[in-house]
C-alpha cells in the first residue's frame, strides 16, 4: 500500500532533508519535486496545488529551531500539511443514539461493501458491540449468500428475510436486533456500476425506515479519481458521514486517499486492506503521512527538539560548553535538557544514521542520569562552579547528602573533567575551522 508514493517522496525528501538553508529558491524547487509526486500518485490537481501553496507559506521565512537541520523542519512542515490534508485526528464510527445504532452502508457495486460490513461488525465487536448485519441488497440472489458466508467467517449473525424491499429488509433487522439484544445494526446495501436515480430512491427509503446514526460510503481506493468523483455524487446523495477506502493492499496510486477528504469534507474512517474480514485499519492522518513521507521518526524528533530547547538558550549554552567556562552547572544544564527530551536509548534512534550504530550501553541509562543530578544539587555554588575544591571531605559530605557513594561523585568527578577536557577540544578545533585552518 503506497509504495510507489513512498518511493518517490524518499527521492524527493532525501534532496530536501540535506538543505543547509531555506530560502525562497530551494522551497520553490522542493514544492515543485513535491506537487510532481503528488500528481503522479493521481492526487486531484486542485488538493495538490493548494498543499503546495500552503507548504510555502509556511516555509518561506520560517525560524529553524536550534539542533535541527533545515530541511529536516521543511520536511516536517511538509508532513504536518499532509496530516491536514488527511484530517489531523482519527473519527471514529458514531454509533450514540437510540438503540439498536443502524450503520448504512453505501457505494457502487463491486467497490468491497458487503465485504467492509463483515469487517465492521467484526472490528466493533472488539469494542464490545454485538452487531446484526441486514442483506439489503434484494437485485443480486448471491449477495445474501455472500453476507451469510463473510458473517459466519466473522462469527456474526445476519438478518436476510428474502422476498422484501430493502426498506423492509432493514426495518425487519432493527426490530430482530432488538429482540435479541444486539446494539448494533449494519445494513448493506446494492450498488450499481454507476450512480443512478433507482439506487439513490432506494437509499433514501432505507433511510427513511431507520435513521441511520452513521452512513458510510464505501470506495474502491484502487480507482484512484473515478473514486473521488463518485465520492462527490454521493456526499450530495444520499449524503454520508464518512469514508471507507477499500482494495488498499493492492497496488493503486494512493491518490484516492490523500485529496477524498479534501474534495468531500468528509473523513475517511477505515482502510480496507485484503479479502478476509479482519484485514480492516482504523484510519489516522498522522499514521498514514508518517508511512507515506517514510520518516516518522524525525517528526516526533523534530517535535520534542521544539518542545524542550529554547534556541537561545541553546545556542548560549553550546559557546559555553565550548568555551574554557564549562561548569558542573552547564553540566547539569544539559542533562536536564535531555532528559526532558525523553529516554537517551530512544532518542539516539530517533536521529536518522544513528539507528542500530550506537551500543545501548554507551548511553547513559535513566537512573545514572538521575544520580549525577543528585549529586551535583548537593553541591554548594562554589563547588559547582570550582569542581577543584572538592577535597575528600567534601566528597563524603556530597555523598551523604545525596544518598549516594564516594565512588560515585568520584565517578562523576572524573566524567566531569573528561567531558570538560573534550569540549575544550572542540572548541579549538570549532575556532580552526572557522579560521580556515
Ligand atoms: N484485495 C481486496 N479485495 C477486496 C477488498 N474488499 C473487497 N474485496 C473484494 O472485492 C470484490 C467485491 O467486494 P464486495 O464486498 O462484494 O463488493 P460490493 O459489490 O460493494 O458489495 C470481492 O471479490 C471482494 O472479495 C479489499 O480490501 N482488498
Ligand atoms: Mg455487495
Amino acid at each position: 500500500m503506497f509504495e510507489d508514493i513512498v518511493r518517490k517522496f524518499d527521492g524527493v525528501l532525501k534532496k530536501i532533508r540535506a538543505t543547509g538553508k531555506l530560502s525562497e529558491q530551494n522551497i520553490e524547487e522542493s514544492c515543485r519535486e513535491i506537487r510532481r509526486v503528488l500528481l503522479e500518485a493521481d492526487v486531484h490537481y486542485k488538493v495538490a496545488s493548494e498543499f503546495i501553496a500552503s507548504v510555502k507559506a509556511k516555509a518561506v521565512g520560517r525560524d529553524v529551531t536550534a539542533g535541527i537541520q533545515p530541511g529536516q523542519m521543511l520536511v516536517k512542515i511538509v508532513h504536518d500539511e499532509l496530516v491536514a490534508l488527511l484530517g489531523t485526528a482519527h473519527v471514529p464510527v458514531h454509533l450514540d443514539g437510540p438503540l439498536p445504532a443502524v450503520v448504512l452502508v453505501v457505494g457502487l457495486q463491486g467497490s468491497g461493501k458487503t465485504t467492509f460490513c463483515a469487517k465492521l461488525g467484526r472490528h466493533l465487536a472488539k469494542r464490545n458491540r454485538r452487531a446484526l448485519l441486514a442483506a439489503a441488497d434484494i437485485h443480486r440472489p448471491a449477495a445474501a449468500e455472500q453476507l451469510k458466508r463473510l458473517g459466519e467467517d466473522a462469527g456474526l449473525p445476519v438478518y436476510a428475510p428474502g422476498g422484501l424491499s430493502a426498506d423492509r429488509v432493514a426495518a425487519g433487522a432493527v426490530a430482530e436486533a432488538r429482540k435479541r439484544s444486539l446494539d448494533t445494526v449494519i445494513v448493506d446495501t446494492a450498488g450499481r456500476l454507476h450512480v443512478d436515480a433507482d439506487m439513490m430512491e432506494e437509499i433514501a427509503a432505507v433511510k427513511a425506515a431507520v435513521k441511520p446514526a452513521e452512513i458510510l460510503f464505501v470506495a474502491d481506493g484502487m480507482t484512484g479519481q473515478d473514486a473521488v468523483k463518485s465520492a462527490q455524487a454521493f456526499a450530495v446523495n444520499p449524503g454520508f458521514d464518512g469514508i471507507v477506502l477499500t482494495k488498499m493492499d493492492g497496488d493503486g496510486r494512493g491518490g484516492a486517499a490523500l485529496s477524498i477528504r479534501a474534495v468531500t469534507g468528509k473523513p475517511v474512517k477505515f482502510l480496507s486492506t485484503g479479502e478476509k474480514t479482519d484485514a480492516l485499519e482504523a484510519f489516522h492522518p498522522d499514521r498514514l503521512a508518517s508511512r507515506i513521507l517514510g520518516m516518522g521518526d524525525i517528526v516526533s524528533l523534530v517535535e520534542r527538539a521544539q518542545e524542550s530547547v529554547d534556541r537561545e538558550q541553546a545556542e548560549k549554552l553550546a559557546k559555553r560548553l565550548t568555551g574554557s567556562g564549562f561548569t558542573l552547572e552547564d553540566f547539569i544544564d544539559q542533562l536536564r535538557q535531555v532528559r526532558k527530551m525523553g529516554p537517551l536509548s530512544q532518542l539516539m534512534d530517533m536521529v536518522p544514521g544513528l539507528r542500530g550504530r550506537v551500543p545501548v550501553n554507551a548511553a547513559p541509562d535513566e537512573k545514572s542520569l538521575v544520580r549525577v543530578e543528585a549529586i551535583i544539587l548537593s553541591m554548594t555554588v562554589e563547588e559547582r562552579r570550582k569542581p577543584h575544591v572538592i577535597d575528600g571531605s567534601r566528597r563524603r559530605r556530597i555523598a551523604s547528602g545525596s544518598g549516594t557513594r564516594v565512588q560515585d561523585v568520584n565517578q562523576l568527578l572524573r566524567d566531569f573533567q573528561a567531558m570538560q577536557t573534550m569540549m575544550k577540544r572542540m572548541g579549538k578545533l570549532r575556532g580552526k575551522r572557522l579560521a580556515g585552518i
